[in-house]
């Protein structure tokens, strides 16, 4: 990717198979997309040097997603003014609750936006960055609208439909 302005980071390789849904989405949307493999605790050093070179590289938002105790995305907002939106995955023994209380419960002062547990939450994570970038680009505002309207119409008048 030549000019990624989106970052999805995840705690383990084994959580690509829920954040690859925040990849589709920003990728049918014509987004670039860093898609690295970051963990707050394993690979601290390989996270602050990523985080705090982000933003020359030109990345506007960072996807966090992570499952345990997961602080992915708070020790990403820690590291950076910049949106951190986060998603708790279910890769634990309490399916998920306990990565979203670890993300959505952040002491005041260093905000992360949290998003549903699981793909859902990857799903519109992606939307949401999306959101961001559609403020000042018109051209992501249009095929943003137009996913919008395919999914309206998508939707059948009655559960008798094909
Ligand atoms: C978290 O621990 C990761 O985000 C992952 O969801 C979970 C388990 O990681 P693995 O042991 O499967 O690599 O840090």
């Amino acid at each position: 990717m030549a000019n990624p302005r989106i970052a999805i980071l995840m705690g383990s390789k084994n959580d690509w198979a829920v954040m690859k849904s925040a990849a589709d989405v920003l990728e049918g949307l014509e987004v670039e997309c860093d898609v690295r493999v970051i963990s707050a605790h394993r690979t601290p050093e390989r996270h602050r040097q990523y985080i705090q070179s982000a933003e020359e590289r030109g990345i506007e938002a960072f996807i966090c997603g992570a499952g345990f105790a997961a602080h992915l995305a708070g020790v990403t907002a820690a590291l950076t003014p910049l949106p951190v939106l986060g998603v708790p995955l279910d890769s634990s023994a309490l399916d998920g609750l306990d990565a979203l209380l670890a993300t959505v419960q952040m002491p005041g002062g260093i905000p992360v936006a949290t998003f549903g547990i699981g793909k859902a939450g990857a799903v519109n994570a992606g939307l949401f960055a999306a959101a961001i970038l559609a403020r000042s680009d018109p051209q992501v505002r249009k095929r943003l609208d137009e996913y919008r309207a395919e999914q309206t119409a998508a939707v059948p008048e009655t559960p008798f439909e094909e």
